[in-house]
């Protein structure tokens, strides 16, 4: 059985993540933190926790007396490219206090990466789990900075570090915020309330992409399992789909069909893109932890309309 605290648990991940684990450890073995106030949505303990309080991240991970650390808590890479002196500070900041928490009271350790650790350099199609990682955003340099430290924690302290490189994540419960996968998510919505999207991303541009449920099982999987088997440890790339606007468009107009989609690109957003790779090769995270993806494109979308229609309509 595990205890476990979670940063940034009010956000796209940690809000899904809380409850998932909840459901799996036990209500009060789930301690959810986050900068902001829970306003009546905790669904179990809840205290209030800026990640760059490195004194604060103590002193609740020792009160509630958790082993295990998910450290959630980050700006995405579109907010990160927008004020990168923030970002690193925050990003960088707010890691180096969960692990030097995790150091101090013997705790496992979870942080994602992204395929945002990728750049320019690195090979675009079936990217390799190691690579050149030469990125060319803040956000980039913060999940490389960050594989690199959790890589160190383990090696040198001994700390059971652990995490994986998520491509862009889709669900109907939590918006993202200042990512540059967001389109993905925001055409559900769009589609739903107004019959029509405006893609910042432009067509063409590939990304990979995945189900919150495969992310959050894939967290647990990865946590669960024996450490015999992990020979990477940080930064395992998982994906379930790689597709451009015009394939998700067109898998929505087939239960909505007049759907439009229309352009309007965002120079910087759409930089960020073509710096990361189409699509990413998981077999690492499959062979060593047993990864597997349930949902592809067609499933998630039936998914995705059928819930959103109950929450929007
Ligand atoms: C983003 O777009 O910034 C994130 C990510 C892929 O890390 N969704």
């Amino acid at each position: 059985m595990k205890r476990i605290l979670i940063t940034g648990a009010l956000g796209q991940i940690g809000s899904e993540l809380t409850v998932k684990l909840r459901d799996i450890y036990g209500t009060d073995n789930v301690i959810a933190t986050d900068i902001r106030p829970a306003e009546g949505q905790e669904t179990g303990p809840f205290e209030r926790l800026d990640v760059s309080d490195n004194y604060k991240m103590y002193e609740i991970a020792k009160k509630y007396e958790v082993d295990t650390i998910m450290h959630m808590a980050a700006l995405l890479s579109a907010t990160a490219e927008a004020r990168p002196v923030f970002a690193w500070n925050l990003n960088m900041g707010g890691l180096m206090n969960a692990l030097e928490t995790a150091r101090e009271l013997n705790l496992q350790f979870f942080t994602p990466s992204s395929i945002g650790a990728f750049g320019p350099t690195t090979p675009k199609d079936n990217t390799p789990q190691d690579t050149i990682q030469r990125p060319t955003t803040m956000y980039g340099v913060n999940k490389v900075a960050g594989e690199l430290l959790a890589d160190y924690y383990y090696h040198k302290f001994g700390v059971d570090t652990r995490g994986v490189r998520f491509p862009g994540l889709i669900s109907y419960v939590t918006p993202p915020g200042g990512g540059t996968t967001d389109y993905a998510v925001e055409i559900y919505y769009e589609a739903i309330k107004n019959g029509k999207y405006t893609s910042y991303i432009d067509k063409g541009t590939y990304m990979d992409m995945m189900y919150m449920p495969d992310a959050l099982n894939a967290i647990v999987d990865l946590m669960e399992a024996d450490p015999a088997k992990l020979k990477h440890r940080n930064a395992f790339n998982v994906t379930a789909m790689s597709f451009e606007p015009e394939e998700i468009a067109a898998e929505i107009k087939k239960h909505i069909p007049t759907f439009e989609m229309s352009y309007a690109v965002d120079p910087i957003r759409q930089g960020i893109a073509n710096s990361w790779p189409n699509s990413i090769d998981a077999t690492s995270a499959q062979e060593e932890w047993g990864f597997k993806a349930k949902y592809d494109l067609k499933d998630m979308t039936v998914d995705m309309l059928e819930k959103l229609k109950l929450k929007l309509v």
